[in-house]
């Protein structure tokens, strides 16, 4: 039976070795694996939420259809990852290419293995904001937002964060 082509959301990170190499090669990939793929720009972020201090990211968002699994697609991105030198030595370290499923056309699925829509995408500035370049009227299955909406909230969010400190000054 055909399976269904859904639309689907990849991160992609690099903060070790030649990162724009690491993210070049990683498109390469995917334009094998989806169809229709679209590329934001690369932009460089500062670590967020890393154990230690850490390079600068090279982050970008793709997009495209596929009509795998999404835990055939995990495990795509994952030997693509190891195609690149991908090693864990421990949580959110240093890495030559991270590639996070953020969303699967209307998925949602909470396993130990695979959580989808990716649990963190909607705190992370490093992930909406390429994202919103491309995709910006997608939404997310589980709040209903899209990535504009999303990244909005995120804005204003710090921006309230901030004032307070700011004030006294
Ligand atoms: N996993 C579960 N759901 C997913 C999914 N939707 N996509 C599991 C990908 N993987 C998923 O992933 C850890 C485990 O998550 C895998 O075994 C998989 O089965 P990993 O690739 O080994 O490690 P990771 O990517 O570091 O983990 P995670 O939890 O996705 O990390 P985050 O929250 O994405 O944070 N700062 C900047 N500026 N730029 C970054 O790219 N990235 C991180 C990682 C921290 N700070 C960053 C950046
Ligand atoms: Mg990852």
């Amino acid at each position: 039976m055909a399976r269904v082509a859904r639309p689907v959301a990849i991160a992609l990170g690099s903060n070790l070795g030649d990162r724009e190499a690491h993210l070049r090669a990683a498109v390469a990939s995917l334009a094998a694996i989806l169809e229709g793929l679209t590329v934001s720009s690369f932009i460089e972020t500062d670590p967020v939420q890393t154990p230690d201090p850490q390079a600068r990211y090279l982050n970008a968002a793709a997009t495209g259809t596929s009509s795998a699994s999404p835990l055939d697609l995990l495990h795509t991105l994952q030997r693509i990852e190891t195609a690149r030198g991908r090693t864990r030595p421990y949580r959110f370290a240093p890495r030559t290419l991270d590639l996070d499923l953020i969303l699967c056309g209307d998925l949602v699925i909470d396993t130990p293995e695979l959580t989808l829509p990716h649990p963190r995408f909607r705190e992370r500035d490093f992930v909406l904001g390429p994202l919103a370049e491309i995709a910006a009227g997608w939404r997310d299955p589980v709040t209903g937002r899209s990535i504009a909406d999303l990244l909005a909230a995120l804005s204003s969010a710090a921006a309230t964060r901030v004032r307070p400190d700011r004030e006294g000054a």
